[in-house]
């Protein structure tokens, strides 16, 4: 249904790490407003659509948004505002056309996915429908993502020794979403107590996961293990596995990989992975190798590829031309998606389409920076994919995509649980 769009309008405010980002609100004509905040990473790939940041050093040592919330209100508003458009695909292809790059340089993916993000929420808000029943899927029936709680920091989101970033718990068993938030929650607060009886600090990363001084990555998976047991739970498919974050670009050096100070190849570290997977119970491993290795990510796909899910992160960038290129590689079996990494709401969709036809999984991701916003809870439900990775079941703002999972359960009773 064709709608009027009567203002755009952004702000800066500061991210969950105190670093600027915008707030989008939309107008509709009908009345309607809805507003959205913008996430931001830390360990980024290189292909990201651009974040437009002002380089300012006399504010936010360079990192304020100011010139994004202007190109908001001034370009896209006078764009965007005071006409008829007939959908949500045809604005975002109005936004990339007006930006005219390749990678949203001019007027900033931040400016642009806050738009089509507070847009998506005001047409859903406009037809009387929740987020998630509005957002258009591609096939897969909706459902309650398994939610993959990041439950120990390390890499460029925490201050410790730990080059692995993400080590989440994830479960799979569990017999609703509510259930299996109660089992993240519980592993989270066992690992708390098995880290302070070793002596080790329970100080929180970026992503509300503990940041201890652990370095090598099978003794935090033996804790993990231990505390999944502690709490009560099975390991694995039947009760809660792992996934891992690598996010191995970041400790990519001299053509290899550093892991607690050793240098590795990719066969180095695709045996490890192999290691990994018979010791614990992984099933999900993501950004294992670097972006700068995209011959060590075929020969990992190929290796390791029946076992275990492989996603590619920094080397995808929810890009959709990226990942259809990547499949035809054999590079990973999986994709995370990231709303901004590549910055309007129906590029994300696509980019998650072109993977469920390709039998690619498709995991939802916040990023390290974060707001309360809660679009991506509702985006993993509308499209189906079953997996969303939102950080430690810790800290407002993650904790505000869980419980915006537990109350779409309540209110849908025929929505399924499970990836
Ligand atoms: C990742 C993300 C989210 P960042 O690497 O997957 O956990 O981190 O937002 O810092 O890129
Ligand atoms: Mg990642």
């Amino acid at each position: 249904m064709a709608f009027e769009i009567e203002q755009v309008q952004a702000l800066e405010v500061l991210d969950s790490r105190g670093r600027p980002t915008l707030t989008v609100s939309v107008r509709l004509s009908d009345g309607t407003t809805a507003e959205a905040g913008v996430p931001s990473g830390a360990s980024t790939g290189s292909r990201e659509a651009v974040e437009l940041r002002d380089g300012d050093p006399a504010r936010f040592g360079g990192a304020g948004v100011t010139k994004a919330a202007a190109n908001v209100n001034g370009e896209l508003n006078t764009a965007l505002s005071g006409r008829s458009w007939s959908d949500l695909a045809e604005v975002d292809g109005a936004m990339c056309d007006l930006d005219g790059t390749p990678n949203k340089a001019r007027l900033g993916a931040n400016a642009l996915i806050g738009t089509s993000m507070a847009l998506a929420r005001a047409l859903a808000a406009s037809s009387g429908k929740p987020l998630h029943d509005w957002l258009p899927g591609f096939g897969q029936p909706p459902r309650l993502p398994v939610p993959c709680f990041n439950v120990l920091n390390g890499g460029a989101h925490a201050p410790n020794p730990l080059d692995f970033q993400e080590f989440m718990v994830c479960p799979l068993g569990a017999s609703s979403l509510r259930e299996a938030v109660r089992a993240g929650a519980e592993v989270y607060q066992a690992l708390r107590k098995l880290l302070a009886a070793g002596g080790h600090s329970t100080g929180l990363g970026d992503e509300g996961g503990f940041a201890p001084n652990l370095a090598e990555p099978e003794e935090v998976l033996a804790l993990i293990v231990e505390a999944i047991t502690a709490a009560g739970y099975p390991t694995g498919a039947e009760g809660v596995g792992i996934a891992l974050d690598p996010a191995a670009s970041e400790f990519f050096t001299d053509g290899g990989y550093r892991v607690n100070g050793t240098q590795l190849s990719s066969a180095d570290m695709i045996a490890r992975y192999g290691e990994m997977l018979d010791r614990f119970p992984i099933w999900s491993i993501e950004d294992g190798l670097g972006e700068q290795d995209p011959e060590g990510w075929k020969q990992l796909t190929a290796e390791l590829g029946g076992r275990v899910q492989l996603v590619g992160d920094d080397n995808f960038c929810t890009n959709p031309a990226i990942i259809t290129a990547a499949i035809a590689d054999g590079i990973a079996n999986a994709a995370l998606i990231k709303v901004n990494q590549i910055g309007t709401v129906t590029e994300t969709l696509e980019a998650m389409r072109i993977c469920h036809e390709a039998g690619y999984g498709q995991m939802v991701s916040h990023r390290s920076g974060e707001t309360p916003d809660t679009f991506i809870a509702d985006l993993a439900v509308a499209t189906g994919c079953g997996q969303l990775k939102t950080g430690a079941p810790a800290r407002g703002e993650r904790i505000a995509k869980y419980n915006r999972l537990i109350q779409i359960e309540a209110g849908n009773e025929g929505l399924s649980y499970g990836r």
